[in-house]
């Protein structure tokens, strides 16, 4: 078993990571077909942009720009929506996606209503003002006590496959999010799936600097990025969210080969950790594989 791709669309003029090439529904629509062609198990299309300082849009802006792009990728893949608007996540679902991917950690009331899955992920702040000295007493503490508070508020509300994502570059610093980096494994330990997404952000540009000793410009860090999403691979988490799709599958899948399976897994695999089995019933509706799969090759019997 390998760990779920989950592939970037922004529909959006501004986005740090791709500056509005997919800005135009058509080119939007075709790079989301290109990502599943490229092995992508989920699609995240968002239209407003999260990247420091950005400027927000309007909720019926945010709508012209997703909802078009969902209705056409919804029936070949899994959809999410990246949104912090509930009228955008609830038009959103009823176009096809089936997760809400909330940097808000928010919106679970709308997930719960539709029976939709729901990201619960860490923010200091809002990303206009996110990068500002941010400042924690103890950052592992306080975002894992965060996304967990919230992933269990949306349990207990009904929603039926949560996930919990640390936050990566939303109000912390490269240091912080090294430090989160290097404690996945408990955000793992906690029987929620984990999501994470580092894909091309500017700490990885920091922390490996091009020849020139200069921070690698956002285009120069595929490297980094798919050492980062092996990293969480290796630390058990469930979904990775990345822009460069092909090269991330096939280091998911080098992964998933050399193994051996995280102990939240093997909790899994021999279905004593109920937390556990949650969590491998949305891996599985997350690749869109039977709960065998998602279990791992033991509990399917293969060798
Ligand atoms: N990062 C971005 C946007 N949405 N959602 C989740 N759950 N986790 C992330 O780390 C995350 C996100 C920023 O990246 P982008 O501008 O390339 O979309």
């Amino acid at each position: 078993m390998r760990c779920a791709v989950m592939g970037v669309v922004n529909v959006t003029p501004d986005s740090f990571s791709d500056g509005g090439r997919y800005f135009d529904v058509d080119r939007a629509i075709a790079h989301g077909l290109a990502l599943v062609a490229e092995g992508a198990d989920v699609v995240d299309v968002g239209g407003e942009s999260s990247r420091p300082g950005a400027e927000p849009v309007d909720a019926a802006e945010e709508r012209r720009r997703v909802l078009p792009v969902i209705a056409a990728l919804a029936p070949v893949v899994r959809v999410s929506v990246d949104t912090v608007k509930a009228s955008v996540a609830e038009a959103a679902l009823d176009a096809g996606a089936s997760i809400v991917n909330d940097i808000s950690a928010e919106l679970w009331p709308v997930a719960a209503e539709a029976g939709a899955g729901w990201v619960a992920m860490h923010m200091r702040g809002r990303p206009e003002t996110m990068q500002r000295e941010p400042r924690y007493d103890d950052v592992v503490r306080e975002v894992h006590a965060f996304v967990l508070d919230r992933a269990r508020r949306a349990l207990d509300a009904g929603v039926p496959e949560v996930w919990v994502d640390p936050g990566i570059g939303f109000g912390k610093t490269a240091a912080h999010n090294v430090t989160l980096l290097r404690h996945l494994g408990d955000l793992v330990a906690s029987g929620f799936p984990v999501l994470v997404g580092t894909s091309r952000k500017s700490f990885l540009g920091v922390l490996a600097p091009g020849a020139d000793g200069r921070p690698a410009p956002v285009h120069q860090r595929l490297p980094a990025s798919l050492a980062s999403a092996a990293w969480a691979m290796a630390a058990g988490c469930a979904m990775v969210r990345v822009h460069d799709v092909a090269a991330t599958v096939q280091a998911a899948t080098l992964v998933g080969a050399l193994g051996p399976p995280h102990p939240a897994r093997e909790r899994e695999a021999d279905g004593t950790g109920v937390t556990g089995a949650g969590a491998a019933r949305a891996r599985a509706s997350a690749t869109g594989a039977g709960a065998a799969d998602a279990a791992g090759p033991d509990a399917a019997g293969a060798a």
